[in-house]
């Protein structure tokens, strides 16, 4: 959990004139202190971090954010954005006693432009709401993720949320044309804006797209809405090897092209999870126990008529020789492709619902790494030998620093480490599951190791899911301290009394810790 949490700063403590001076902004019913609303503010989806939140703020408007962000500014109050609260680092849920800014009152989508591909919605707007009224326009949102029935754009942004299609849509600094942000002393940066090109200066959007409301809340976001497929297919191989895994992938590049939406992966420990777990789940491929599966997703666009256009039917048959030909070379071992919908969501649910039934199994470990995508897996591997070797030199008179933390007990046998993730992106999704809960010794034998490993891969120790309060003291396993310093210039400009989202993505200085 990368260690304690951080001390409590020098914030003012909450007291009833705040209170009556939030009422005044949003009315009694959006200044919530109940037990209950307060509850499911304060903890994280993976009921990992848990903060003690006094009040919950539910803002309507812009000016609203403004004026709270006004107000606790000038009384050195610390404040915490939360969107969906399905972020997977802990940080959107307060880490003391932060105000709680919800933003699931600004939910509407403003405006869609059919012709020019682009949306502008409010923060708030769940991923799979703005989905479904775009589907309506013939149109669809650029990225897709798990979460997407409770997350919000303003926490996919503010998280720079890759998800499941970014081999397509490519990232969010990409897809997002405007945003509007307040910052710490609520003035309000109208940077909506629906233009292809706009190079006036400084693209200071791309700052927010990512800070995990450190320098702002984004209140409204603009972005592109490419056109909906006419039709998609799912296909799940088989394949012996991890090697066999990334040459799936190469060749899927060179012999799908174009059509390519998603290339993703999972071990043979994450379907055994999910199949274990998740009601009405099915192997794919009952005849095979492979060691692992990779997903791809196709898109085809249009009917079939114009030039160059393929019908559905087509392109489907294109992915059926794709998979023949795989097996045909020994590059798969077996696959299957999707016959309608119903059976294509199924394939997917197997690949995007491994989170969910990791958090049926219990207590988790989380890493999201970027590396070499050749060398992906091989840190799976490395986690599962050192939690081998733990184990055995836990009944020895081993007195290693993580072996002493591991006898101190927790019972290894039952730790399980799952590898899958976005192959297509060289992004892994390392989890290790814990079904006795978290415990400091099998914390040990992870990190720094994961971070260490990691860094020496000149890899990212946050591919997508962000700093939050889980990582900010390994963030120089990523960032040199000239760029971490930079960082901290820049939280200066937007957030001089660093009120927003205390805490996260920032490492205290050093001088901060020793003072401490
Ligand atoms: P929250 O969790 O509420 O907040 C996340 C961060 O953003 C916090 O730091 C918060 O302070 C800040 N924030 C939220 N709203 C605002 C705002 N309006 N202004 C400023 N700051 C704000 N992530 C991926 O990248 N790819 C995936 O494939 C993926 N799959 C997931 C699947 C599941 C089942 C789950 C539970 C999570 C998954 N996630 C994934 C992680 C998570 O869904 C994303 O990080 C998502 O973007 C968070 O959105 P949210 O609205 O829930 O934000
Ligand atoms: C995914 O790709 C998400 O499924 C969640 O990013 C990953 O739970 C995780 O580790
Ligand atoms: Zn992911």
């Amino acid at each position: 959990m990368g260690g304690d949490p951080a001390p409590r700063g020098d914030f003012a403590v909450l007291t009833d004139a705040d209170l009556a001076a939030f009422r005044e902004i949003l009315g009694d019913d959006n200044v919530r202190t109940d037990a209950r609303s307060l509850d499911a503010c304060n903890e994280d989806w993976m009921r990992k971090y848990r903060g003690n939140a006094g009040v919950l703020l539910l803002p309507a408007r812009t000016s609203q954010v403004s004026a709270i962000l006004r107000h606790c500014n000038a009384r050195g109050l610390a404040v915490v954005p939360q969107g969906g609260n399905t972020g997977l680092v802990g940080g959107g849920v307060p880490v003391h006693d932060e105000i709680v800014l919800g933003m699931r009152r600004m939910n509407a989508v403003l405006s869609v432009d059919p012709v020019a591909g682009t949306v502008v919605c409010e923060a708030g707007c769940v991923l799979e709401d703005l989905e479904h009224a775009l589907n309506a326009r013939g149109m669809t949102a650029p990225l897709d993720l798990g979460a997407k029935g409770r997350c919000q754009i303003g926490g996919n942004v503010s998280t720079n949320a890759g998800g499941l299609r970014l081999v397509r849509h490519g990232s969010l600094h990409g897809s997002v044309l405007g945003l509007e942000v307040v910052t710490a002393d609520g003035t309000v940066l109208d940077l909506v804006r629906t233009l292809r090109k706009d190079n006036t200066g400084y693209d200071l959007k791309q700052l927010f797209i990512g800070a995990e409301g450190t320098l702002g809340v984004v209140t409204k976001v603009a972005m592109l809405a490419p056109r909906k497929p006419t039709g998609v297919d799912v296909a799940v191989c088989a394949v012996g090897s991890f090697a066999d895994a990334v040459a799936a992938l190469r060749d899927a590049r060179t012999k799908l092209g174009d059509c390519l939406q998603a290339f993703e992966f999972f071990d043979r420990a994450s379907l055994e999870l999910v199949l274990s777990t998740l009601r009405g789940a099915r192997d794919p491929l009952p005849k095979t126990k492979a060691p692992f599966y990779v997903v791809t997703e196709t898109a085809v666009f249009g009917d079939g008529s114009g030039k160059g256009s393929v019908t559905h039917r087509a392109a489907r048959r294109r992915v059926r020789a794709w998979v023949r030909s795989l097996r045909k070379r020994g590059v798969a071992i077996d696959g299957v492709v999707g016959e309608d919908a119903k059976h294509a969501s199924a394939l997917w649910n197997l690949r995007e619902r491994i989170s969910v039934a990791l958090k049926h199994a219990g207590a988790v470990y989380k890493y999201d790494v970027s590396l070499p995508t050749e060398r992906m897996y091989d840190l799976v591997v490395e986690t599962r030998n050192r939690l081998a070797a733990s184990t055995s030199a836990s009944t020895s008179t081993s007195t290693s620093a993580s072996t002493s933390a591991a006898s101190t007990s927790f019972d290894a046998s039952k730790v399980s480490v799952l590898g899958y993730g976005h192959l297509g992106d060289g992004n892994l999704h390392l989890n290790v599951s814990s079904p006795d809960g978290y415990h400091p010794g099998l914390e040990a034998i992870l990190e720094p190791f994961v971070y260490q490993w990691t860094a020496e891969q000149r890899g990212s120790i946050s591919a997508e899911h962000g700093v939050g309060a889980m990582k900010p003291r390994e963030l120089a396993h990523s960032k040199d301290e000239a760029s971490i310093e930079a960082m901290r210039r820049v939280k200066e400009v937007f957030d001089p009394r660093g009120i927003l989202n205390p805490y996260k993505v920032l490492p205290p200085r050093l001088t901060e810790h020793r003072s401490k």
